[in-house]
């Protein structure tokens, strides 16, 4: 493949639409008029300024700034919108930069900015895959010029798990109920309507994930230079929990190759957007269509949960139906229903309203008297295995292995 920067600038021009204008509502007018000037030099191949990356970076740490301040759902699309315009420019800067050739430290640069812009961004309505599409063109292109590794790397998963299932065995909870591969009418009256968890086995058998994933060299291979979000400690809920972004490479070397005892999740992320072969992996459970209220079914939103063992989602609920999809590794869930909230202590603050102060398998009965009145419901969900989780039930998750997870809230 060539990597001559000329021909890699004109193929990534082509999928940007010409029809685009940069908005200036939002901006201030510096601002708009660097990133107009920016946009004019890219776009018409007219390059002209000294500084241009210098220049595109004051913009979008402008933006970057903007984005981060007040709640995200108030952040004017247009902010959004530019940041996703940016990052493109900056990718094709950045080339220019190059001497003749790209080189594989530019590749990667532009790699990052291509993720940022996804992560951050908005998609633009004049062609919502722009970045997904640079992404995927950059790595193809990455992965030709660096030495091809053809190893597979298998994960190990852990000889130990007996013990955990053991401790699983004891806690005193009622078995959630199993159907194998119920028809869609048995799910919807038995379970759906009446908003009962049940798990499902037996449906994610055409599933491509399940022979591919468990290889991590696929994903090495296949989005290694990406970047994505991780969580860095064991429950979203500790004082010393933070998040980074960090390469798929990274966090796989980190969290699944080395001997650490660390714990990283890349967890609650749509990766399925960013890398649109993960999504021909995986298939929306057709009970997904079921509805409440005869309102019309909508898409629902898909989430990855890729961690080492460890990993703990605290007791919380969530405003959608669930279904989430163990694909490899195995995962204790302790569910309770919605009727015993109060029996949970939700956190009082706004934001943490949704989390329960109580921790199911480290209780502080003193503290938390009612907590004894709650009705334990309990599941190991193994490779293969679905759990229906209605709206509002509450739920604790642990990783008992290595695991990946794809949830489907609707
Ligand atoms: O798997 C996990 O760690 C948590 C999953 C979860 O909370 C969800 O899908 O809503």
């Amino acid at each position: 493949m060539d990597n001559n920067k000329s021909i890699v600038i004109k193929q990534l021009l082509e999928k940007f639409p010409k029809s685009i204008t940069i908005k200036e509502n939002s901006l201030n007018s510096e601002v708009f008029i660097t990133l107009l000037n920016c946009f004019e030099q890219c776009i018409f191949e007219n390059f002209k300024t000294e500084l241009p990356i210098f220049e595109i970076n004051t913009v979008l740490d402008y933006l970057h700034d903007e984005l981060n301040t007040g709640h995200w759902s108030e952040v004017p699309l247009e902010i959004r919108h530019n940041f996703t315009i940016a990052s493109f420019i900056k990718i094709i800067l950045l080339i220019q930069d190059c001497e003749n050739d790209v080189t594989v430290e530019v590749f990667k640069e532009c790699i990052k900015s291509a993720d940022l812009g996804l992560l951050l961004g908005a998609p633009l309505e004049e062609n919502r895959e722009l970045l997904a599409e640079c992404a995927k063109y950059l790595h193809l292109k990455l992965r030709n010029v660096e030495s091809k590794q053809t190893v597979s790397f298998y994960l190990k998963h852990s000889n130990d798990i007996q013990n955990e299932k053991d401790l699983f065995n004891k806690l005193a909870g009622e078995i959630i109920e199993e159907e194998n591969i119920p028809s869609l009418e048995t799910f919807h009256n038995l379970y759906f309507e009446l908003q009962i968890p049940v798990k499902l086995k037996g449906c994610m058998t055409h599933w491509p994930a399940v022979n591919k994933w468990s290889n991590l060299h696929y994903f090495l291979d296949l989005a290694g230079t990406r970047t994505v979000p991780v969580e860095i400690g064991s429950n979203y809920a500790d004082e010393n929990w933070s998040q980074k972004l960090m390469t798929m490479r990274e966090f796989i070397s980190k969290y699944f190759i080395s001997d650490s005892k660390d714990i990283g999740y890349l967890a609650q992320h749509n990766l399925f957007n960013q890398i649109s072969e993960l999504k021909d992996d995986i298939r929306i459970p057709e009970y997904c269509c079921c509805s409440l209220n005869n309102r019309d079914a909508t898409e629902p939103d898909i989430n990855a949960w890729f961690g080492p063992k460890g990993t703990v989602s605290p007791l919380h609920q969530d405003p959608k139906n669930n279904i989430l999809a163990q694909v490899f590794g195995v995962k204790q869930l302790l569910l309770y229903s919605p009727r015993d909230t109060e029996n949970l202590y939700p956190h009082e603050e706004t934001m943490l309203s949704n989390t329960a102060q109580v921790d199911p398998l480290n209780p502080d009965h003193a503290k938390f008297e009612n907590f004894k009145k709650a009705k334990l419901y309990k599941c190991l969900l193994e490779p293969g295995d679905m759990l229906f989780i209605p709206v509002k039930w509450w739920h604790h998750v642990t990783a008992l292995d290595k695991s990946f997870s794809v949830s489907f809230w609707w």
